[in-house]
């Protein structure tokens, strides 16, 4: 039966609401002045572009808004199972261009904004990156979330508002990185919507109190969760998805009405001081990448987050009126990395000490419930929570843990009896001093767990979680390769690449399908096309070059050879075997007699990259890459045949710059990870969509990109994972000297130690490698570096037909590595959800 109107004259409503839908330039320009006069209170007389830009933010968010209801409220009538991502990281970026694209709006937007006196393209550098992220691992949920929204599948993001994301990047006079605070909320966000009216308690410490076998947990300190929405847009669709940040608030009324009954000078100002010490809990992203700080301020996010999600989660399926065993057929809850695993005890928690439910029954619930993406093997990187942080803060968790383990154990030694070996290592609980929660082997308890590369997946079964894969079986643990939205990462970053594949293979459909990019693959072999590639890239090239002679005075040769090394510093990604392959290249060339140096091939070295603050040697890494860039760019008999950019403060907008970018001008994209420790990569996938050529170890999914744009078409060295515990081994325990495994890494070494590149505290850092085992093996892979850079210049330079071919190749066999694909696999495989559009009415 049709539900009547709920309030007042529906034809009132739905006039007013079709009024709003019809949109062409005349309306938006409308629009835009609207904002620009009542949203923000100014006039033409006073509009500049960082005005123009908000107004205009806000009349797409409007549409944004009218669409993200449309789908809210057609989810809410049809109750289909839904995904929930739950990451304490979501790199966004920039949002306006995204969005007018998605919308199909950019031109009728580009338009109005061109007849009110401003140029878009302007319009669009005053957007403040949304920096929720550290790297990969928050730009993969930011992929993920859009390619959600472009297949129309019911995925709920859940994330924190952290006051300040990711640190800018400064570089001082020394080379050395600085960090200062990213206020990116200062002038408000457009892209976010404030949700008063949806909020949560969620409480810390306090006590547990047991009575006729029902755990109470009370007391200790409560704070509020409150929502902010971020609208998802997709690829050409009308359904729009939703992320939900929280934001930590003091309870006010509580406090404030305590503190009126015994109202005196100490108790006010402990009112206030709680307040504030709620509102730390969203303050700051913790700036780390791939290593674990056991701070308690960080497992307080991780809890206020998960409890104000599950209780949402909650709210809205018991509005479904169904029993809470039926919780698994419309939730499917997505741990990214073992950040959220505690929302597994916490969901336990509910059902049994809220919902009554039996132990045994609530904890079936919660394993088909939950999954599991591990996106690290590296031991630095894996929590374990002390226990008596977890006591003190989480007390009726840690119990409820230790339930689990108990149970959990029981069955291991019933399996495997007598092995007391194998039940220590598979306990949740480390016995060390003291004693700490696995949070990995308790995410393992979830149905699914996956890696995020063929090869770390394998890796994930056979070393890390060897145990696990014994006691569940090997159906529990899969692969889903990453992938990159095609969207913002080709069709926004590179407009003419897109425009060039869509006018050869006639149709945009690739953007939504990205296997089709095969059909771009014959035209490798028409000339006609080959130049326009070729022209494409040598623009870009050039526009990088004009940006980085202006902000950085570097004047660049835009037909050397650009190789690109952008992701966070690290000794495990090796900037170290980069910038010392550098050094080397620099000392040949100043080695080798002029009338000899026209057969070197020109190349530009392109580093950029953050540092977390506390690392002591990837901080001496920046300044070393710095410092060396200073001596060869200053160098007159280098001239144009090599240079070194480090392009500080890298963000999700430079890496739309550098790789895939309005100006994608990599020709060679550095994946040189020693092999098994990259997951996986996405900015290998970055690159390689626009036509960068792979220079790699045989690691993470440099393993699946070259398995699909052939071996030819990359430059691929180094040890292979299966030999580096050997290679590390004796580096460790009988180690070579340095200049036997590698005589050009010891001079390149030896060179920094002379003073060359100034007096930095390099020491610590070059030591690791000739001192500390080489841990990385950075001078174990030295020499085969070197030959494959040398194959790589030959080609460029000396067959530069064949390379344009190479380029091409690789840009048509990168169809697998959309973040479509992937985010399908987990709506298949794991999630056992189904697209559900938004009918056209
Ligand atoms: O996740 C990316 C992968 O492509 C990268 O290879 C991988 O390094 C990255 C703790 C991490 N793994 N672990 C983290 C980040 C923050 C933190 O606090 C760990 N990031 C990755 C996407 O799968």
């Amino acid at each position: 039966a049709q539900s009547t109107w709920p309030i007042g004259d529906e034809k009132t409503w739905k006039d007013a609401l079709a009024a709003d839908e019809e949109k062409d330039t005349d309306t938006v320009t409308r629009h835009v002045v609207h904002h620009v006069s009542t949203t923000l209170a100014r006039q033409a007389f006073n509009l500049d572009d960082a005005g123009a830009y908000r107004a205009c933010a806000f009349s797409v968010r409007d549409e944004l808004i009218r669409r993200w209801n449309a789908t809210t409220s057609y989810h809410t009538a049809k109750a289909p199972k839904r995904a929930y991502y739950l990451s304490l990281e979501f790199l966004m970026g920039r949002s306006l261009d995204n969005a007018v694209l998605n919308l199909g709006m950019k031109d009728m937007v580009a338009q109005a904004m061109g007849r009110l006196g401003f140029s878009f393209e302007d319009l669009l550098d005053e957007e403040r990156d949304a920096g929720l992220g550290n790297g990969g691992l928050g730009r993969l949920a930011a992929c993920y979330m859009d390619s959600s929204a472009t297949l129309n599948l019911p995925v709920f993001g859940y994330g924190l508002r952290y006051d300040y994301g990711i640190f800018k990047q400064l570089i001082d006079e020394n080379g050395k990185q600085l960090e200062a605070p990213d206020s990116w909320l200062q002038e408000g966000s457009p892209w976010e919507i404030e949700r008063p009216d949806i909020a949560y308690k969620v409480r810390f410490f306090g006590n547990v109190e047991w009575n006729d076998g029902k755990a109470y947990w009370w007391g200790g300190q409560e704070v509020i969760a409150k929502a902010y929405d971020v609208p998802i847009p997709g690829w050409k669709t009308k359904n729009i998805n939703n992320l939900r940040l929280w934001s930590a608030k003091p309870i006010g009324g509580f406090d404030l009405q305590a503190s009126y009954c015994s109202f005196n000078a100490g108790d006010y100002e402990k009112a206030v001081a709680a307040s504030q010490s709620a509102e730390t809990i969203t303050r700051v992203l913790y700036p780390n990448d791939n290593t674990y700080q056991g701070k308690e301020l960080r497992l307080k996010q991780q809890y206020f987050w998960c409890s104000a999600s599950l209780q949402d989660i909650i709210r809205r399926f018991k509005k479904l009126d169904l029993p809470m065993t039926s919780l698994p057929d419309f939730v499917a809850i997505q741990l990214n990395d073992t950040h959220p695993t505690i929302a597994m005890p916490e969901l336990q928690r509910v059902l049994v000490d809220e919902e009554e439910m039996e132990f045994e029954q609530a904890w079936e619930i919660v394993c088909k419930v939950f999954s599991y993406t591990n996106h690290t093997v590296l031991p630095e990187a894996l929590e374990t929570w002390p226990v008596p942080l977890f006591q003190s803060l989480l007390p009726r968790h840690l119990s409820i843990i230790y339930d689990i383990n108990s149970r959990f154990l029981h069955d291991v030694s019933q399996r495997f009896p007598g092995e007391r070996e194998r039940i220590r290592r598979m306990s949740l609980i480390e016995e060390s001093e003291p004693k700490r929660v696995r949070m990995a082997l308790l995410a393992c308890m979830s149905h699914k767990v996956n890696g995020v590369a063929e090869l770390h997946s394998g890796l994930v079964k056979s070393v890390l979680f060897k145990d696990q894969v014994e006691f569940y079986g090997p159906d529990k643990f899969m692969n889903v390769t990453n992938g990159i939205t095609p969207r913002r990462f080709v069709h926004q970053a590179n407009p003419e690449l897109s425009n060039l594949i869509t006018q050869c293979i006639g149709t945009e459909d690739w953007l939504k399908d990205l296997s089709l990019l095969k059909k771009f693959e014959p035209f490798a072999q028409n000339p006609q096309v080959r130049k326009s590639f070729q022209a494409i890239k040598e623009r870009n090239k050039l526009r990088l070059a004009e940006i980085v002679e202006n902000e950085l005075g570097i004047v660049l040769d835009p037909t050397a050879m650009f190789t690109v090394q952008a992701k966070r510093i690290h000794e495990y990604k090796r900037q170290s075997l980069n910038i010392l392959g550098c050094i080397h290249r620099y000392l040949k060339i100043k080695q080798t007699p002029k009338a000899e140096r026209r057969n070197i091939c020109p190349h530009v070295a392109f580093f950029a990259g953050k540092s977390a603050p506390g690392y002591y040697i990837a901080k001496t890494m920046i300044q070393l890459i710095n410092n060396v860039a200073r001596v060869v760019n200053e160098d007159p008999e280098v001239g144009d045949l090599f240079k070194i950019v480090f392009i500080p403060d890298y963000s999700v907008s430079i890496a739309e710059l550098l790789m895939a970018s309005r100006k994608p001008a990599a020709d060679v994209s550095v994946q040189i990870s020693t092999a098994g420790t990259e997951a996986s990569g996405t900015g290998n996938m970055k690159l390689a969509v626009s036509g960068a050529l792979l220079l790699g170890t045989v690691d993470g999914a440099n393993v699946e990109i070259a398995e699909e744009a052939g071996e030819e078409q990359c430059f691929l060295f180094g040890y292979l994972a299966e030999d580096v515990d050997e290679v590390r081994y004796q580096n460790q325990f009988n180690p070579s000297p340095i200049e036997q495994r590698s005589q050009a890494c010891a001079n390149a070494i030896q060179a920094v130690r002379s003073g060359m590149f100034g007096s930095g505290d390099y020491n610590p850092f070059l030591d690791t490698i000739t001192e500390h085992g080489d841990y990385w093996l950075v001078s174990n892979d030295f020499d085969s570096y070197l030959e494959a850079e040398r194959l790589c210049d030959e080609m460029f330079m000396k067959n530069h037909a064949e390379w344009i071919v190479k380029s091409m190749l690789t840009t048509s066999r990168m169809g697998k590595f959309s973040s479509d694909r992937a985010v399908a696999q987990y709506a298949e495989e794991i999630w056992n959800i189904e697209p559900e559009p938004v009918p056209e009415k």
